[in-house]
């Protein structure tokens, strides 16, 4: 099973869809247990019991780069066969690829739990924290056009996720328009840290979609798509995602080379990346001055999203081609 060109077409106009019934539920069922032992070091419910008398050892809070309860951690590969095996569903991976229209090649893996009572991964206003996850995988700010230099997030859905359990606000459309609002709402100061700063005056934007979903859907999303997270409205449950994001293959230089470089190494690899040459750049993926990924607009949002690079020889190159 695949998306149909419905779905495809779905995909496309609102940059993420929502696949139901990709896993079954003796592999969600399997999976989810692996990863409530992986965090909790026993399942969700009896950590439950220890948070309300008041015992619970801290859990997680969204994304971690590790993790340990003897079994496990929460990059790829976990080391619990009920979650490493999920990437090997033929559907999904088939469905990664219909919506790269290419290849797909490996960019990063995770377990993303976020647990009710102890949640802090949300703003405090529903009009803040709307960002892309884009930069997780890479360096470079969003391109006017999506099917190039973006790539697919997905996450699996181990159980439901209904409104109360803090879906992820989706805005449907916004791929599209990421590298527009960005730069607006830089030039409005209505920019900080990745993140919109007030969605509200981001008025090209559409408001947001919850992401609910069954247990064994998937949701595919793309990595220029405008999202934020949301508190949980029932602070009784946990949200347990199986996450995977890939690239085109024929990009894949310049959309995994943060990874692995950028999780545990980020402190080191940004100001290396700020100081150095464009041509040791290009050994780690960036694309040589001169590419059509450099224009006005990504040379202006670099300056932002990286600050203190230097963009002469990029800026120069586009003046002579
Ligand atoms: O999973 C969520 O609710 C959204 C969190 C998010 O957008 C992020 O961590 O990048
Ligand atoms: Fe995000």
């Amino acid at each position: 099973m695949s998306l149909t060109p419905a779905q495809l077409e779905q995909f496309r106009r609102d940059g993420y869809i929502i696949v139901p019934d990709l896993f079954s539920d003796a592999e969600m069922h399997a999976a989810l247990a692996a990863m409530d032992q992986t965090f909790y070091g026993k399942p969700f419910d009896a950590w439950l019991a220890d948070c309300d008398a008041g015992q619970a050892e801290a859990a997680s809070d969204g994304f971690t780069t590790s993790h340990d309860h003897e079994t496990g951690r929460s990059q790829f590969p976990t080391g619990a066969d009920a979650l490493d095996n999920l990437i090997e569903n033929e559907a999904y991976l088939d469905i990664f690829e219909q919506c790269l229209h290419d290849q797909a090649s490996y960019c990063n893996a995770h377990l993303f739990l976020r647990s009710g009572p102890t949640d802090k991964r949300h703003s405090e206003h529903p009009w803040q924290g709307y960002h892309i996850d884009h930069n997780t995988n890479c360096l470079l700010p969003p391109f006017g056009e999506v099917g190039r230099f973006d790539y697919v997030n997905s996450g699996v859905y181990l159980h439901d996720v209904e409104d109360d359990g803090a879906p992820i606000m989706m805005i449907p459309g916004s791929h599209k328009l990421a590298h527009e609002a960005y730069l607006r709402a830089l030039a409005a100061g209505n920019a900080s840290g990745g993140s919109i700063t007030d969605l509200r005056e981001a008025t090209e934007l559409a408001k947001p979609v919850p992401a609910v979903g069954k247990r064994g859907s998937a949701v595919f999303y793309s990595s220029y798509l405008i999202h934020a997270a949301q508190p949980f409205a029932d602070k009784r449950v946990q949200r347990a995602f199986w996450t995977l994001s890939m690239c085109r293959r024929d990009n894949d230089r310049w959309t995994r080379f943060a990874n692995p470089f950028i999780y545990g190494e980020r402190e080191h690899m940004l100001p290396f990346f700020t100081r150095t040459t464009p041509r040791v750049r290009s050994l780690f993926g960036f694309p040589k001055p001169g590419h059509p990924y450099y224009t006005e607009g990504t040379i202006k949002l670099l300056a932002d999203f990286i600050p203190g690079i230097d963009l002469k020889p990029y800026r120069q190159a586009l003046a002579t081609s």
